[in-house]
């Protein structure tokens, strides 16, 4: 197969007076910052079923953009045709990790064994192609959630043979992400959870979830893999009510059912402004409690309720998301750009303008992160403002050792308290002077 993006060179950092399309402004790859390369800091990722697949089709209109590949779609030629496109869009963008859907690689077959024998066939083809070059998966996941026998739910479905051929899809999407040293595995649940309370068992469906992840975790670790499971939550959409709503009800589902040691997070930018968060806050949540794993790089719109998995641009969420990854000291998995073109952003220069703006919007965000944490002056008030507890009473509270009449004794000696202010006024104009000076 000869060159599909011609013309489109292998884009470099040209800096931020530049004005070539072509060109990052600040992803500057081999930049140390805080110590540790900008590669290393975002292990940037291709979504295969948005970047190989998604031609713009919506429920209103076809595709616009043609990613055939010179090949016809539905064949394991166009599912070779699009590794080809894949890994030199890849090396052209300089990016060293994919994440695919068993069904991204491969058109599904008339049964389980022909996809399963496709896949092999696949993977196989893959591996050819990451001989000599550093790319890598990042993770692998199932689609339990197009094909009609999963309307019910995968996992959770009323039907015990659904759960089986969840369970078969799960098995052979670990296998090839293992095959393909992948370092993360993920569950997003499509289908699992329901439209009405009316015909729904929830406690029995949220059971036979953990029971699926489960067998996935021993099956997992009984060929060798090693990486971590990820639940990527999302609070609805394209069911009207996910179980896996946001980070906090995800852990809290981990923990209940004894799975939070092989599991982690995987938060998803549009995902947790569709339950009504900021992508920092269930970052911030996965961070606290020890979980936060990986990260599906988009973002939303503000006046659209759904998942619009736009490339990022706001420099601000970008700052507060690296912002919470310098904190958590890095991700175990990496920035997965689960993002797509608009519909009318149809040619192969937009595929790359893309992936430059995503790439160069982490960039800042992690220059002006640091930037942050290094100036010092938010971490210096958010530790001022709870010294009341290095000492005395606070200090008390804290070693467990007070009680709740001593702490009433205490109130009782007190006139008129004052907490103090927050300062957010002051704590924003500080983020705005580090953002918009050199
Ligand atoms: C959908 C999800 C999906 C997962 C992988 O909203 O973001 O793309 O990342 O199944
Ligand atoms: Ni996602
Ligand atoms: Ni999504």
């Amino acid at each position: 197969m000869g060159e599909i993006f011609k013309n489109i060179p292998v884009i470099p950092y040209e800096g931020p007076a530049s004005k070539n399309p072509l060109a990052f402004k600040y992803y500057d790859a081999d930049r140390v910052i805080m110590g540790k390369k900008m590669s290393e800091h975002l292990p940037f990722a291709m979504a295969w079923w948005h970047n190989l697949g998604a031609t713009g089709v919506d429920m209103f209109g076809q595709g616009t953009a043609d990613k055939s590949f010179g090949a016809t779609p539905g064949t394991m030629e166009h599912a070779k045709a699009k590794v080809d496109a894949g890994f030199e869009f890849m090396k052209k963008v300089g990016i060293k990790y994919f994440c695919f859907h068993d069904v991204d690689l491969v058109p599904e077959g008339k049964d389980n064994a022909e996809t399963a024998a496709r896949l092999d066939e696949i993977t196989d083809y893959i591996l050819e192609k990451m001989k000599g070059t550093d790319i890598k998966c990042l993770w692998g996941t199932a689609n339990m959630f197009g094909n009609p026998r999963f309307m019910n739910g995968a996992g959770s479905s009323n039907c015990a043979d659904v759960f089986c051929c969840a369970a078969a899809q799960v098995k052979k999407a670990l296998d090839c992400t293992v095959k393909l040293g992948g370092r993360g595995y993920v569950f997003w649940g499509g289908r699992e959870g329901y439209e009405t309370l009316l015909n729904t068992d929830m406690a029995f469906e949220q059971e036979n979830i953990a029971r699926l992840m489960h067998m996935a975790v021993d099956y997992g670790r009984s060929i060798g893999y090693k990486g971590d499971f990820y639940i990527e939550p999302k609070p609805k959409e394209p069911m009207k009510h996910q179980y896996d709503f946001d980070a906090a009800t995800a852990i809290g589902f981990l923990r209940a059912h004894g799975l939070d040691k092989d599991f982690k997070m995987n938060i998803e930018a549009n995902h947790a402004t569709l339950a009504g968060h900021t992508f920092q806050h269930d970052l911030c949540v996965s961070r606290i409690n020890g979980m936060l794993g990986s990260i599906d790089a988009n973002q939303g719109d503000t006046l659209l309720g759904w998942d619009t998995d736009e490339f990022p641009f706001n420099v601000y969420d970008a700052t507060l998301c690296m912002y919470e990854v310098l904190k958590a000291g890095g991700l175990t998995g990496g920035f997965n750009f689960d993002s797509k073109n608009r519909r009318p952003s149809n040619t192969y220069e937009d595929m790359f303008y893309a992936f430059i703006l995503g790439m160069d919007t982490f960039a800042l965000g992690l220059i002006k992160a640091a930037k942050m944490i290094e100036d010092g002056r938010i971490d210096k008030f958010v530790e001022e403002k709870y010294a009341s507890y290095k000492t005395g009473i606070g200090k008390k509270i804290v070693s467990g050792e007070a009680t709740l009449e001593e702490c009433a004794a205490y109130a009782q000696k007190l006139g008129n308290v004052d907490p103090g202010s927050g300062r957010q006024e002051l704590l924003e104009s500080i983020m705005n002077q580090i953002l918009f000076s050199e």
